[in-house]
């Protein structure tokens, strides 16, 4: 019975069936909080309000596709079976069972409405924007970000993507730094705190995206759009361009680093006093603790290890 299921159904449907089966678990033993990992599958670690209820709206929609997929596979396979040539060589002349169609109808609908509601809930939560506690404008160009403070002066960040020997220069010093991800000027917001991000763009549409935050919107000329995110956890949160802009569309991530509300200011002071230096420090020296180093010391200790 099993190898003529196997003869029957394309070899790779079956694995793909197979594989979204085990898509949940497979996330929660691979997911990277902050950015993918290699062979992961599934959705990006939540870290917003928003980010764990689309996960939870992605794994009921996809329990429910995985459970009518089974169920109409099982049926197909019943029928192949039981109602061949061979088996049931006069065919009833049966039409119409009022019974079936009705269910075959209801069903469907009720199923849709299951759906549909927890989707417009969540589509209202992402669109009903919180009082802000912090307000980021971020500009897309051709090809890097600009992420400006009005709240703090309106000093500008500037994140371009790093090169393969900046990497490397980062991991050297213990800085955990993911290729084409990783930006020479990330931006800074606090943590547990609404951050509203107003984002526009210079010259084609761009989208300013973090995955993780569930955060997601087209960065237009001319037009300014909005996402709002609130980070529940400190760490490098990373996105890239997601509007297919131009040559250099895969080569302008973002970087968010969610840090203590203390290291916050005292990096927005810096970057209000105009002191890129400290503020570089400042990230440098929350980074290693962020990466599991207790000081400065103790990352080029166990570098030299
Ligand atoms: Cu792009």
């Amino acid at each position: 019975m099993l190898k003529w299921i196997l003869k029957c159904v394309p070899q790779t449907a079956l694995a793909g069936l197979i594989a979204l089966l085990l898509a949940p678990g497979a996330a929660m033993a691979n997911a990277g909080l902050g950015h993918a990992l290699p062979g992961q599958m599934g959705l990006q670690e939540a870290a917003s309000p928003i980010a764990h209820e689309l996960h939870s709206f992605y794994n009921l929609t996809n329990t429910i596709i995985i459970a009518i997929a089974v169920f109409v596979l099982i049926l197909l396979l019943y029928v192949m079976f039981r109602f061949n040539d061979r088996r049931n060589p006069t065919p009833s002349t049966t039409t119409h069972h009022t019974l079936l169609e009705v269910a075959w109808t209801v069903i469907p609908i009720l199923i849709l409405v299951v759906i549909a509601i927890p989707s417009f809930k969540l589509l209202m939560n992402q669109f009903t924007y919180p009082k802000p506690d912090l307000t980021i404008k971020a500009v897309g160009n051709a090809w890097f970000w600009e992420h400006e403070y009005p709240d703090y002066g309106n000093f500008t960040i500037t994140s371009n993507v790093l090169t393969d020997e900046e990497v490397a220069a980062r991991e050297q010093k213990g800085i955990p730094t993911p290729r084409l991800l990783s930006v020479d000027n990330e931006i800074v917001v606090p943590v547990n705190k609404v951050v509203h991000v107003l984002v526009t763009s210079n010259d084609v549409i761009h989208n300013w995206t973090i995955p993780s935050f569930a955060s997601k919107t087209d960065a237009v000329p001319g037009r300014i759009t909005a996402t709002w995110f609130l980070a529940e956890s400190e760490g490098m949160f990373y996105g890239q361009c997601s509007e297919l802009c131009g040559l250099n569309h895969a080569f302008m991530p973002i970087a968010v680093r969610v840090v203590s509300e203390s290291v916050f200011n005292e990096w927005a002071g810096a970057m209000q006093a105009k002191d890129k230096k400290k503020a570089r420090e400042i990230l440098d020296k929350v980074a290693l603790e962020q990466a599991g180093h207790k000081t400065v010391a103790d990352s080029s200790s166990s570098q030299a290890r």
